[in-house]
């Protein structure tokens, strides 16, 4: 796989092969970070380098940003704004460094919940979207996006008695609707990318649905 960096660099060719980009989408108690940790173990007893990560967050700077995302008062843009300058740290300090090296790189949470909450949810327009998706990513994106499809009552249930609520889980029904709605969206759109989980199964029903995928994934890509 060749990609073209945010500045526009050839980051690894045919000789010098990348490990994977993978992210794990949803909305709020979907099981994402469940799976996650089981997903680590599985790579590690195949034999591969694997990192955990998470957005907004996983730099030192990206989660202040993830502080003031979560808690703070701000308007859309900045919203948004913020989302991709914590993912532009994350990219050049966690991610590209990563894949260059040959690792799987495991992500909560990707560019893809930017189209869904700030684009589907919270009105701004996809294009400008996609306008900081290719400024900051270049030609990167997810090699596979695992889908957390899941009822949203249904997700709120599993995580009701987590405490005080941050800034997006206290929004109603009808935002998550429109933030479902946008990964359904994006799953059609990028169907090479996504792969949907039922998210109501049991966590070893969604691990094994996980896992057969990362089969076909290895088998296809190699080592
Ligand atoms: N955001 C993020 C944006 O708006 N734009 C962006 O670009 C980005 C990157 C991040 C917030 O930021 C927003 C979206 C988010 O609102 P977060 O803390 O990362 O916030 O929020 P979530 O990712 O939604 O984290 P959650 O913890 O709510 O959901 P998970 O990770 O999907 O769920 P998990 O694994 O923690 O599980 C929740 C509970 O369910 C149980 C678990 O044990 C746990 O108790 N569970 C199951 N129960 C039954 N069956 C299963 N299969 C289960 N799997 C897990």
């Amino acid at each position: 796989m060749n990609v073209i960096d945010n500045k526009g660099e050839m980051m690894a060719d045919v000789d010098h092969p990348m490990g994977m980009f993978i992210t794990f989408e949803g909305t709020e108690g979907a099981g994402k970070t469940t799976q996650i940790n089981r997903v680590k173990t599985f790579l590690e007893a195949e034999g591969f380098e694997v990192v955990t990560t998470r957005e907004p967050g996983g730099t030192a700077l990206g989660e202040k940003i993830r502080g003031l995302l979560l808690q703070d008062d701000m308007t859309q843009m900045t919203e948004l704004l913020l989302m991709f300058a914590a993912r532009a740290e994350h990219l050049d300090k966690v991610i590209i460094p990563a894949i260059s090296a040959g690792k799987w790189v495991l992500c909560d949470r990707f560019t893809e919940s930017s189209y869904a909450y700030q684009g589907y949810a919270r009105g701004i327009s996809l294009e400008k979207i996609a306008v900081l998706e290719n400024l900051i990513q270049g030609s990167l994106r997810p090699d596979c996006t695992f889908w957390f499809d899941i009822p949203i009552i249904e997700g709120m249930k599993r995580v009701q008695n987590r405490g005080e609520k941050d800034r997006f889980e206290v929004e109603n029904l009808a935002f998550f609707e429109a933030v479902s709605e946008g990964f359904r969206s994006l799953s059609k759109e990028r169907f090479l990318q996504f792969y949907k989980i039922d998210a109501l199964l049991s966590v070893d029903e969604v691990s094994d649905s996980i896992y057969q995928r990362l089969r076909e994934l290895i088998a296809q890509y190699g080592r």
